[in-house]
């Protein structure tokens, strides 16, 4: 079923070699860079025809009423509810320990470096809609901006054709987590209406009274989305500040003899159901292992239900196995993959896990399944892909809260040093830097 890549008794740098998925974003950029510059230029208006054009649909308002919200927690099946306060009870207890406190260093005598937390003032959580419906992903980017104590928070999520709202369980999660500033708008036009509001550059420059449907631009968008939405991101990063750019979801297994071919298989198809583009890769030492999980794969994919695209993903070119020699050039393979998700499932899970350098996440032995991270670990789903685990973390308390230093010295203290910032300053050709310390002295010695 898998592709296989032998890998055996090489010692070259595995990156080249290893499967992953080769995603656009800049194509998809130039197609909708004039519904951003027009959502900009004339705001409602704007993303109500863009709305027309991709969605089918021609909204009546943007923001969906606070009524409507209630009413979808109170239509909720009582079991997804008690599922959700779970996910979010558990999620609150990770995220709680990651706040961070007020740190004061004293350098000098009299000279002090205090590192100030300070909360992004107006988040937007982007929540896509498309394949599959993720109220999950609602909690997993609401609860770490509440706990870091954002104050603004709007959810924006594409209307169904059917209603012109959000999907009912995306806005119930949205209820039940007090957020109540939610709009109808989905892809590139959600993520131009939260960077730059919905008023339209040309209305405010008239001077007009913005409307009570209107959506004020917010500080930081978070969330994934497909390849428009990332591309809308990119274009509006800067303007904007974005957590990350999203790419299809991705599974890792590093494997032994040891690991059960049943659970392999079940979690390399778990990811593989997001999406035709998402990737499933098994590293393994264990010939005995891939042909198991491969006899599993054929065997599971026709029992469950997404199964073309859990095929296409499997058999893409995104996915595949990769044999190696031993754990050692296993971990090599995988750290040069930088998978979202990483499974260890080895003998000495923990110790194997203790020599990872570069996942989103790793899920240590047979009971710590991606899907139990996706939902109900207390651990965040909302992770880096495409090899991004390299150099970025998943979402947390810290992607939304900025560090601001406080530096505060005595007369007494900038005199000390004074000699130091000027001989900087001279080397750098910038003497008015020096001088900037001088004149509050050079009463002193005349
Ligand atoms: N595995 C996805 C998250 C998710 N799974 C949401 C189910 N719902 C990306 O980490
Ligand atoms: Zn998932």
């Amino acid at each position: 079923m898998l592709t296989r890549i032998d890998l055996r008794g090489r010692k070259t740098d595995p990156r080249g070699l290893l499967p992953r998925a080769q995603l656009d974003v800049s194509v998809a950029a130039e197609t909708i860079r004039p519904v951003i510059e027009a959502v900009h230029q004339r705001g409602t208006e704007a993303i109500i025809e863009a709305t027309e054009r991709y969605d089918g649909l021609r909204p009546e308002r943007l923001r969906v009423p606070v009524a409507s919200l209630a009413e979808a927690l109170e239509q909720l099946d009582p079991a997804v509810r008690a599922a959700l306060e779970e996910s979010i009870s558990r999620a609150v207890k990770v995220h709680s320990d990651q706040r961070r406190h007020e740190v004061t260093t004293q350098v000098v005598p009299g000279g002090t470096v205090t590192e100030r937390w300070v909360p992004v003032s107006r988040v937007g959580l982007y929540v896509p809609g498309g394949l599959a419906m993720y109220p999950s992903t609602v909690v997993m980017n609401v609860v770490p901006a509440q706990v870091a104590g954002v104050e603004g928070l709007v959810v924006a999520s594409p209307p169904q054709k059917e209603t012109g709202l959000p999907d009912a369980r995306v806005m119930a999660a949205c209820a039940l987590l007090g957020v109540d500033e939610v709009y109808g708008v989905g892809g590139s036009q959600a993520i131009a209406m939260l960077a730059y509001g919905s008023q339209g550059r040309i209305a405010a420059e008239r001077g007009d009274e913005p409307d009570d449907d209107y959506c004020a631009p917010v500080d930081l968008i978070t969330g994934p989305g497909n390849v428009w939405v990332t591309a809308a991101k990119r274009l509006c990063r800067g303007v904007v500040g974005i957590d990350a750019e999203a790419g299809p979801t991705e599974i890792a297994v590093l494997a032994d003899e040891t690991a059960d071919p049943v659970h392999v298989a079940a979690d390399l198809i778990s990811q593989a159901e997001h999406d035709p583009l998402a990737a499933s890769v098994l590293v393994t030492d264990s010939v005995a292992l891939a042909d198991a999980v491969d006899a599993e794969l054929v065997r599971q994919v026709g029992e469950t239900k997404h199964t073309e695209r859990i095929l296409a993903a499997l058999r893409g070119p995104q996915s595949g196995t990769v044999l190696v020699d031993g754990i050692d050039q296993g971990l090599r393979v995988v750290d040069a993959y930088a998978a979202e998700h990483l499974e260890i499932q080895t003998r000495d899970a923990r110790a194997v896990a203790d020599r990872v350098r570069n996942a989103g996440a790793i899920f240590v032995g047979p009971w710590a399944p991606v899907s139990l991270g996706d939902y109900c670990a207390g651990s965040n789903h909302v992770l880096p892909t495409g090899g991004c685990a390299r150099h970025s973390s998943g979402l947390s308390v810290q992607s939304f809260l900025r560090g601001i230093h406080l530096i505060e010295y005595t007369q007494e203290a900038l005199r000390d040093v004074a000699h130091h910032v000027v001989t900087l300053a001279t080397v750098e050709d910038l003497p008015a830097h020096g001088q900037a310390v001088t004149a509050r002295f050079s009463r002193e010695a005349s």
